[in-house]
């Protein structure tokens, strides 16, 4: 079964390039029209060009630390003459870019026996729940058995947009009343996803409580709790981040890692923003992989991450 998702993945990359490009229009029009026209005309290297590239950067969210690293190997690279044109400029910017990312697209590999559960967590509104809905479709088209936990039961709504998700999928929900113990619905959930032989359980939790601390406490419950049934569980904790809040998602993560033991991200909303370079600085400064990408509310618009698609998608024209 592995073989035919692998052959599936190859088969459909040009496909899921013309997708990620159509689900990236923004980030395209917003960096790469810009990285375009900053080549366009431009045959000699000069400062200026550097300078401009470096501006690109900064506001592309990109973050001070990656831009430097980026704008520090070019300047080099000049400066030995390794770099003849405008051209071979922008692939060596291609080069670093790639580099950036060389250990962060890795698949979510989830193989062990028994359900293996996946916890979501994140501020409010990261896409958490609508993340756990196209999750379930992703391991379904992969031909493995899902359960779904209302871990949220702070919000009124939660419950029944989480249900919406898995009447979509054909998927069932285990929830109980809003205000019920977030980690006792998640260890029924765990207990019925064993007794029934699910391969994959994926919990869903609230974004807010009345404070930062009690979500952190929740969460460290949760886990605390579902470890009595599995000491192996949680399998991954995926850390929900909206890629359109900016370099504030950087401390926004910082904050659930000292708390959580956080194994991957998700970065939504990647349709909804021009600024791709928050990729590059979360991935920095965090060193944690990026297993999903979000370019959409649609149930199949969550794409693994893979890096030099992305980079080629930001990078490439309009064409
Ligand atoms: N355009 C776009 N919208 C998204 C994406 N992911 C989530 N959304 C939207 O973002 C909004 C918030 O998503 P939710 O899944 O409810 O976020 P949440 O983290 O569960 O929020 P709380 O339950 O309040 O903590 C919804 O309107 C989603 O449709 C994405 O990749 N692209
Ligand atoms: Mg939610």
């Amino acid at each position: 079964m592995m073989d035919n998702v692998a052959d599936q993945a190859t088969q459909g990359k040009p496909g899921l390039l013309a997708r990620l490009k159509q689900g990236l229009a923004k980030t395209r029009r917003g960096f790469s029209e810009q990285v375009a026209a900053l080549f366009l005309g431009a045959k000699v290297i000069d400062q200026a060009l550097l300078d401009s590239i470096e501006t690109l950067l900064i506001t592309s969210d990109f973050g001070v630390a990656v831009t430097r690293d980026v704008i520090d190997r070019l300047t080099q690279q000049v400066e030995r003459k390794d770099l003849s044109d405008a051209m071979a400029l922008k692939n060596a910017l291609r080069v670093h870019l790639l580099g950036l990312l060389q250990n962060t697209a890795t698949d979510l590999v989830l193989d062990g026996p028994g359900p293996q559960v996946i916890l979501m967590v994140g501020v409010n509104g990261a896409g958490k729940t609508t993340t756990a809905g196209k999750l379930a479709h992703h391991f379904k088209q992969q031909n493995r058995s899902v359960l779904l936990a209302a871990g949220d039961t702070f919000r009124a709504a939660a419950v029944e947009q989480l249900k919406t998700w898995g009447a979509r999928n054909d998927v069932d929900v285990i929830a109980q009343h809003t205000g019920a113990d977030s980690a006792s619905v998640i260890f029924d959930a765990l207990a019925a996803a064993k007794s029934r032989a699910f391969d994959v359980l994926i919990a869903d939790t609230a974004g807010r409580l009345q404070n930062k601390k009690n979500l952190m406490q929740e969460l460290e419950k949760i886990v605390r709790v579902i470890r009595r049934q599995d000491e192996t569980a949680p399998h991954s904790v995926l850390l929900v981040i909206d890629a359109t809040t900016g370099q504030n998602a950087i401390a926004q993560a910082q904050a659930f890692m000292t708390d959580v033991e956080v194994t991957g991200l998700v970065l939504t909303k990647l349709d909804g923003t021009a600024k791709g370079g928050v990729v590059f600085a979360l991935t920095q400064a965090l060193g944690l992989p990026i297993h999903f990408v979000g370019i959409g509310e649609a149930l199949d618009d969550l794409k693994p991450f893979d890096a030099e698609l992305f980079v080629d998608a930001i990078l490439q024209g309009t064409d």
